[in-house]
């Protein structure tokens, strides 16, 4: 492996990821299209110049054929891209089964499934298990491509075996696992069947790490109390043998926002985007399309400000944009596993009318349970759920404030390309970021990256990580009161030109310098000190 620039690298690094970064489109028997994704990660990993990177993760397509598989491991690898190769059942249960369905939620507090949802609790141990299998299967191929003095960096809550099975192969492999959630506070991990096995996982690695130090502090709480383990300013202790935990914000790559700003197409866009909205104040929301990100609550948050500020009612916008997320399942094939149920029901009597009201959960989730097509998974269900509430919610409040020439909501449910996100962040008033939990949130960084001529004011929950990095510059907000964030729209809206240059500075100056590159060299060097010094104390 060496540098571009022909030198040599310091260290090579094996990324393992969930999902790798980039999508692939079959195009013939042999033949792959490849587009590489530009997620915080990605740009995270491309600034480190020290070390030589690879990617190992799912590709996101089924390939089931020998001649497919070679054919993309031929194409990633000009990408640095190594696959792992997971089949759809696998897929389900892992992925949409018990990352999506069981640990995201459970992670940001929605809780285990409910009542509703006791179907996915008695396929639990099967997705469990899948979860494991799939976790070895990741390890195969690290091991496969392993070199003794390899760094790996495993990620988020998709790979919490990880570490284990990569320990279980060579015990000195140096391995870091890093989550990109929350970590929530050890009374929610406890009520998790698997809570035990996935603690022991995760120490498995030499470095733990969170955004927070909250996050890194109920996992040692969770350690603690579920494991009996003890817990030292400096992570965790297990018969002599210490798994270092510690906090490490994620950044953005800053200078690419900004640098964005500066080309004659961004320019002439922000010109474009200033003239439509003229005359109006324009606030943002940038967001996936996730129950976490608190969508509903924004939205109704926005109608209870216009409904109590008349005098703003036609002087500013909301524009929303929410990128669907999860539609690894084709929503063809969902529709068609419910029609196919729901004519089931009809034919035997079980439902009387199709309205959103008769359509109980219940008898539904009992013939799903006892049906072999017993892959529905609810949280599906949910995010279809969540997309028609938000469009019922915006059309009612277009109705209700809006004129001919002009509505209050624009919202779009698709994603942005970068350099016409940069014009919108660059054109906003008020970006409203209202997660009811959040990791960090990367968004709440990028509008304050393209913020520096116009100094808008960021509006953010107290829930995402970032409320503690960019806390002191923003106006934190509790996003489950609406009436709280309605008042903060008008502080907002109405604070002076000094008060906004003073926050934005503050905010400013964090994003600039704490950026996605220092993140990942600061993850990675701790890691090699951490290996180091675990040795030195075998030694002593
Ligand atoms: P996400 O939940 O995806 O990430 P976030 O940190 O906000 O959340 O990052 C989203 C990214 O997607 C941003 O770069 C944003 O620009 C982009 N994006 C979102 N909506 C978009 C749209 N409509 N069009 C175009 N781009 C859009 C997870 C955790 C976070 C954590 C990150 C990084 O949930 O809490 O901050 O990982 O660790």
């Amino acid at each position: 492996w060496e540098r571009p620039d022909g030198g040599p690298f310091r260290q090579r690094l094996l990324v393992v990821a969930n999902r790798l970064p980039v999508s692939a489109v079959r195009r013939g028997e042999e033949t792959w299209s490849l587009e590489m994704s530009s997620g915080g990660l990605v740009s995270a990993l491309l600034g480190v110049k020290e070390f030589e990177a690879r990617w190992i993760g799912w590709a996101g397509v089924n390939v089931p054929d020998e001649v497919g598989q070679k054919a993309l491991t031929k194409a990633l690898a000009e990408k640095r891209c190594i696959p792992v190769f997971l089949d759809e059942e696998i897929v389900h249960q892992y992925y949409n089964g018990y990352c999506n369905n069981i640990l995201w939620p459970l992670f940001h507090y929605l809780g285990l499934p409910q009542e509703d949802r006791l179907a996915t609790t008695r396929s639990f141990q099967s997705q469990f298990a899948a979860y494991q299998k799939a976790n070895q299967m990741f390890a195969d191929v690290v091991s496969e491509h392993y070199e003794e003095g390899d760094v790996v960096w495993c990620h988020d809550y998709h790979l919490m075996f990880l570490p284990e099975c990569l320990k279980r192969y060579d015990r000195k492999m140096k391995v870091g696992w890093f989550l990109h959630t929350p970590f929530p506070s050890s009374e929610i991990h406890r009520t998790l069947p698997s809570r035990s096995e996935l603690l022991r996982a995760v120490l498995a690695a030499d470095l733990v790490g969170f955004h927070t130090y909250d996050y890194a502090r109920h996992f040692v709480s969770a350690c603690t109390r579920i494991l009996g383990l003890e817990g030292t300013p400096e992570g965790v202790e297990d018969q002599g043998r210490l798994t270092r935990v510690a906090a490490f914000p994620i950044g953005i790559d800053s200078d690419r926002f900004i640098q964005a700003l500066e080309l004659p197409h961004v320019q002439e866009n922000i010109k474009e985007l200033k003239e439509r909205f003229s005359g109006r104040k324009v606030m943002l929301g940038v967001d996936r399309l996730d129950m976490i990100k608190g969508i509903p609550q924004k939205i109704l948050a926005f109608e209870k400000f216009l409904e109590e500020n008349a005098y703003w009612r036609d002087k500013v916008v909301l524009l929303q944009i929410a990128v669907p997320t999860r539609t690894d399942v084709p929503e063809c094939r969902l529709l068609y596993m419910l029609d196919f149920i729901v004519s089931d029901l009809l034919f035997k009597g079980g439902v009387k009318v199709l309205g959103s009201d008769c359509f109980t959960y219940h008898t539904v989730l009992d013939y799903i349970n006892q049906s072999p097509e017993s892959l529905v998974h609810w949280y599906l269900l949910d995010y279809q759920k969540l997309t028609s509430q938000v469009h019922e919610i915006v059309g009612r409040i277009n109705g209700r404030f809006g004129t001919l020439t002009a509505v209050p909501i624009h919202h779009l449910d698709r994603s942005l390309n970068f350099d016409a996100l940069c014009a919108l962040y660059a054109v906003t008033d008020v970006a409203l970021v209202t997660s009811l939990r959040d990791g960090m949130n990367l968004v709440s960084y990028e509008f304050v990256a393209c913020q520096d001529s116009k100094r808008g004011v960021l509006i953010l929950s107290e829930f995402a990580g970032a409320a503690q990095s960019l806390g002191a510059g923003a106006i934190l907000v509790n996003p489950w009161n609406i009436t709280e964030v309605a008042l903060a729209i008008g502080q907002a809206l109405n604070m002076t030109a000094e008060e906004r240059e003073k926050r934005h500075r503050h905010n400013y100056l964090h994003v600039t310098t704490h950026t996605a590159q220092e993140w990942a060299e600061t993850f990675v060097s701790e890691l090699n000190d951490t290996v180091v010094e675990a040795q030195q104390r075998i030694r002593e």
